[in-house]
């Protein structure tokens, strides 16, 4: 096995999962009580702000309660990173902080943060643990009414494209985990990944749409599959 130089991980809501929060294509998902075009699009917001911010003020208030916390395999990836003397690169398409409280240092949320609002008028982003509404001011420029969640929406374009395609372009590994492949442009990524002649694995619960892209698949509970399979990584 050549040596492993520069590493890219994906992570979707499924690595998630233990730590109690809903991912949303699964059937206690997300999107079996809600509608995408009801909650998150720009349109829904324009449409009927006040649902779209209970929408994500329900998940923030989830989020920051005290049973949810990292589970084994945010912890594995943390650690594995600190040890990792090559380049490791973590995106997420996930808006918990999850990740970071259990140390991930180099990471993307290219679909943003729960914890994070944007001011619409000035453009800032500030942390935000509490409900989001139409009244709140804007800590930077002063003006009310134009914070929304700092999160991608569909139809938006994702954060760090740029960063993130330099990244697979350089990989000679690219693990996606708990994520099931059906949204672009992440759901794409292990393409580009190919191209670039990396190996691919995919870690997850059952086969994801783009199962057949990896090499190598691995599937089970990411509390117990991650952990295992970064422990027996040899990287040369
Ligand atoms: C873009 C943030 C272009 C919000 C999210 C028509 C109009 C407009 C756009 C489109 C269109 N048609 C297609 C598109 C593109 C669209 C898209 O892909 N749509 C899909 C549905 C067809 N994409 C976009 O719109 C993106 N933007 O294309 O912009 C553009 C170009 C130029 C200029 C401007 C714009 C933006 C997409 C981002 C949307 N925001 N989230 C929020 O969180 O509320 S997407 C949402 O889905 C989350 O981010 C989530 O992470 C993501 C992906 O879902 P998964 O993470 O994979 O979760 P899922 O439930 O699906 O799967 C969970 C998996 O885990 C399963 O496989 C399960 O088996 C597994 N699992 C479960 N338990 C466990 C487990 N695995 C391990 N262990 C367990 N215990």
């Amino acid at each position: 096995m050549a040596e492993t130089r520069s590493i890219v991980v994906l992570t979707g809501a499924g690595i998630s999962r233990e730590s109690g929060l809903h991912t949303f294509r699964d059937a206690d998902g997300i999107w079996a009580t809600v509608k995408v075009e009801e909650v998150a699009t720009p349109e829904a917001f324009a449409r009927d702000p006040v649902r779209v911010q209970e929408f994500y003020n329900a998940r923030r208030r989830g989020l920051v309660g005290a049973d949810v916390a990292p589970n084994p395999a945010h912890l594995a990836l943390a650690e594995f990173e600190a040890g990792f003397a090559g380049d490791f690169l973590l995106v997420t398409q996930n808006i918990d902080d999850l990740h970071e409280r259990a140390g991930s240092r180099n990471m993307i949320h290219m679909h943003g943060e729960l914890l994070k609002a944007r001011c619409g008028f000035c453009g800032n982003t500030a942390g935000w643990r509490n409900d989001l509404g139409a009244g709140d001011v804007c800590p930077a420029c002063g003006k009310a009414g134009g914070m929304r969640p700092h999160v991608v929406w569909f139809g938006e374009m994702p954060f760090e494209m740029d960063r993130i395609y330099a990244a697979l372009e350089e990989c000679d590994l690219f693990v996606s985990i708990g994520t099931s492949g059906n949204v672009y442009p992440a759901a794409g990524f292990v393409q580009a990944a190919r191209m670039a002649g990396a190996r691919t694995v995919e870690l997850n619960l059952e086969p994801s749409e783009g199962a057949t892209l990896f090499e190598e698949a691995i599937y089970g509970p990411a509390g117990t599959v991650v952990p295992d399979w970064f422990a027996a990584l040899d990287t040369g």
